[in-house]
């Protein structure tokens, strides 16, 4: 098949699904090309990848540059070029409605049906904001196909938004041979990792706060890995609890595969997550989550398992969670086989990739 896919190609979750599905797409031998306003983050050269750039001019007129629309008119003009047969969108906001309207520019011509993936906060916040919400709801009726990232996101979509079109779930994924295990390279400290894009809906801070605790018996490091809004804020509260020599901010990072396995524990105190692909790669890497009960996190995270679900700003308790991960190796080792597995035997790129085909062969008439 000839895929188009779009995404922010940023550091944002939905971008690195995009971008890793577009590659595993064009390992199985379809022809995939990006069309977005950069090129996304990961996306390694390769056979059968291709990148179409989406110029937005301004002119004074315009206050706000039109991009949906400059993407819709790109992804019209690449779908004719190219012959593509799908589009498929990550991220309802603006997506979706520019793949609406590029089917529409050419459906006197020809068939272009579009896939519309959700993320998160697509549906959770930005989505349900009023000046947005009409449009998110048009937009995902009129996908030909539409898929969720978690059983509880595709729950949300129905309830809030009251769409009657089938919503698959298609969980995040992860390619268990490049996440990976490494022993040999795990940090002799005790470590502690966050990744994550920064935002208020991840309560970084939280991630200090827990350290300040877990530190009362262990002596751990804390890896906050990742840039945004909030950091500022988290390298404050480090240095006001004296904890700034024990926390590490990497900034932004290429190279995730080669960081996780060097970590112990991997903190996700997020408000909402959707899944938690963060979570997902640090687990095939065996690190063991301490995670919030929140979203779509308990169908990854099975509690006591393969990691811990503890209630959202409650330092105290995850702290204790990773307390006794950092104390107590052979519960450790023991979890993070067994998040290893999990990841092998549920997330794995060979599971799910068939899955998204197979979405396009439906909205394509071919099954
Ligand atoms: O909100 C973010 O952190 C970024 C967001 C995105 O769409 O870029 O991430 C969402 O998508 C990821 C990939 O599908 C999920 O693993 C994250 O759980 C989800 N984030 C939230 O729901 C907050």
């Amino acid at each position: 098949m000839r895929i188009g896919i779009t995404c922010y190609p940023t550091y944002g979750g939905s971008g690195i699904v995009a971008t890793e599905l577009g590659m595993e797409l064009a390992k199985r031998g379809h022809q995939v090309h990006f069309i977005s306003y950069a090129n996304p983050i990961r996306l390694g050269e390769s056979e059968g990848i291709f990148y179409h750039e989406v110029e937005v001019s301004n002119y004074p007129l315009f206050q706000f540059p039109p991009y949906c629309l400059a993407l819709a008119s790109r992804m019209a003009e690449v779908a004719v070029m190219e012959k593509l047969d799908v589009l498929h969108v990550h991220y309802a906001i603006p997506h979706s409605v520019s793949a609406m309207l590029a089917r529409g520019m050419l459906e006197k011509d020809r068939r272009l049906p579009f896939v519309t993936t959700l993320h998160g906060t697509d549906i959770t916040l930005v989505g349900i904001d009023r000046s947005y919400f009409p449009i998110t709801k048009y937009s995902i009726e009129q996908s030909d196909g539409v898929t969720a990232i978690s059983e509880n996101l595709r729950q949300q979509t129905e309830e809030v938004f009251g769409v009657k079109n089938p919503i698959e779930v298609i969980h995040n994924f992860v390619c268990t041979t490049t996440y990976r295990p490494q022993p040999e390279k795990r940090a002799a400290r005790k470590t502690m990792l966050h990744i994550s894009n920064f935002r208020p809906v991840k309560r970084v801070l939280d991630c200090i706060r827990i350290l300040a605790e877990v530190r009362r018996e262990v002596d751990a490091d804390l890896w906050m890995i990742g840039d945004g809004p909030d950091r500022g804020a988290c390298e404050k509260l480090a240095s006001e609890l004296g904890l700034i020599r024990y926390v590490r901010f990497w900034g932004k990072q290429n190279n995730i595969p080669a960081l996780l396995p060097q970590g112990h524990v991997l903190l996700l105190p997020s408000e909402s997550e959707s899944f938690g692909l963060a979570a997902l790669e640090a687990m095939a890497c065996g690190l063991v989550p301490v995670a919030t009960r929140v979203g779509g996190v308990p169908e990854l995270i099975d509690d006591g398992v393969t990691g811990f679900l503890r209630g959202v700003g409650d330092c105290a308790a995850q702290a204790a969670c990773a307390t006794q991960l950092l104390s107590d190796d052979k519960l450790h080792e023991r979890m993070g086989a067994a998040a290893r597995a999990a990841a092998e035997q549920r997330f794995n790129t060979d599971l799910i990739i068939p899955r998204y085909e197979g979405m396009y062969k439906r909205v394509l008439g071919q099954s």
